[in-house]
């Protein structure tokens, strides 16, 4: 079984992951993890803490020259912004933040002991888990991108379906949004909030490509890879909505807009190619094949051989300049909301961390279905059923 947890606070002295299930002999190099831990750092609309972290990661168990061992791999990330014994009381809970149900739950009177945990300054240590399985996923060909498609409410609509040119698009973008017109109306939207003391949230998709069919289960409900994969986005920091394929959308339509049609053809279809048929350019050539995607590539909490491709929404920062009415928890009179430095908007940063949370979620499912104690058996199992999904 593949799982991970984190520890760590915000201004404490480090964040620290602990991974647990990798096969051995799966290359473990820091730099592709620094790399990802850069992007999370970026995207326009941070603010000034940013300036101050430089997220690099420490490796301190589960690997021996370069290569994972099969056991358990932990983590560091210092944090340059260590100060949690002398900051502030924080008495003015943030209407938005976990400030007050956390004081609430574990009867502090200072609401900085909620914060410090809460904080998304943790989901650097998801993004180095994830970077792991990164690495897991791409030995078979398969590849997760995140991106930024809305921002205080301005769509992306042009979002190539070639991963290339999609993760090229991005990569050109200081927004990770691979549509550079509506780029222009969500940077615009950023800086009028900025102006205003104010914060925006927005929507990031994540799509993976190369995927096989048969992860997941339908036979238990908590084997079904949608509802794995919902979970783990909706625990991400400020994420309020989750989407699978159409999402919402199916509610409007009839039936026969909705299902993908299946389709077969011996000899698999050539570039340019259409967006159902990216399994066909990573090899994954069943035959079997759809025009639309409209179900994400999940049918019944199975992988059906499409991209896997979900949305999610994500919430303004609650941490305004401009603050909102609170009440001040001893004294019980109303103030203002407390007015921490903080971000305007972290769209951008929450999509790597997204697209994270997803490569962990899909990795884990594909070492349920091919898991072996070494990558090379992890590889022969997968191979064997490649196989067998040809010869049905
Ligand atoms: C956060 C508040 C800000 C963000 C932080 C999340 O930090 P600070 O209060 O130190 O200015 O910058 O995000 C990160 C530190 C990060 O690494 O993403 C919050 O309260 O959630």
């Amino acid at each position: 079984m593949l799982r991970y947890l984190t520890a760590g606070e915000s201004h404490g002295k480090c964040l620290i992951a602990v991974v647990e299930g990798l096969p051995a002999g799966l290359k473990i190099d820091t730099e592709t993890m620094n790399a990802e831990l850069v992007r999370r750092q970026g995207g326009y609309g941070r603010g000034p803490r940013m300036k101050i972290e430089k997220d690099e990661v420490e490796l301190l168990s589960g690997t021996r020259k370069g290569l994972s061992i099969g056991s358990p791999v932990s983590l560091k990330i210092r944090n340059l912004d260590y100060s949690i014994e002398d900051l502030p009381e924080l008495t003015r809970a943030r209407p938005g933040h976990a400030d007050l149900a956390g004081a609430m739950k574990h009867g502090f009177h200072d609401m900085r002991n909620v914060l410090e945990r809460a904080s998304a300054r943790e989901t650097a240590a998801r993004v180095a888990a994830g970077a792991l399985t990164k690495t897991l996923l791409k030995e078979f060909n398969i590849d997760v991108l995140g991106y930024v498609v809305g921002i205080g409410g301005f769509l992306a609509t042009a979002i190539p379906g070639d991963p290339q040119e999609l993760q090229r698009c991005r990569d050109s973008s200081p927004l990770y949004c691979p549509d550079k017109e509506a780029e222009r109306g969500m940077m615009g939207r950023i800086k009028e909030a900025e102006k205003a003391g104010d914060t925006v949230g927005g929507i990031i998709e994540v799509a993976a490509f190369g995927v096989p069919p048969g992860l997941g289960s339908y036979a238990q409900w908590t084997e079904r890879l949608d509802g794995r994969l919902a979970r783990a986005v909706m625990a991400v920091q400020a994420i309020k909505g989750v989407e699978i394929g159409l999402g919402f959308e199916v509610a409007e339509r009839l039936g026969s807009l909705v299902h993908d049609e299946i389709f077969y053809d011996k000899i698999p279809l050539s570039p340019p190619l259409e967006k159902g048929d990216i399994g066909a350019l990573k090899g994954l050539t069943s035959g079997f094949y759809r025009k639309t995607n409209n179900a994400g590539g999940l049918e019944g909490g199975v992988t059906n051989g499409e991209p896997v491709v979900l949305r999610a929404a994500m919430k303004p920062i609650p941490t305004l300049r401009k603050p909102l009415s609170s009440v001040e928890l001893s004294s019980k009179t109303p103030v203002q909301a407390a007015a921490e430095r903080s971000d305007v908007c972290a769209v951008p940063a929450a999509s790597v961390v997204v697209e994270a949370v997803v490569a962990f979620e899909l990795a884990s499912a594909f070492l349920e279905k091919f898991g072996g104690d070494s990558l090379q058996e992890v590889k022969r199992n997968y191979t064997g059923y490649l196989g067998q999904i040809k010869g049905l």
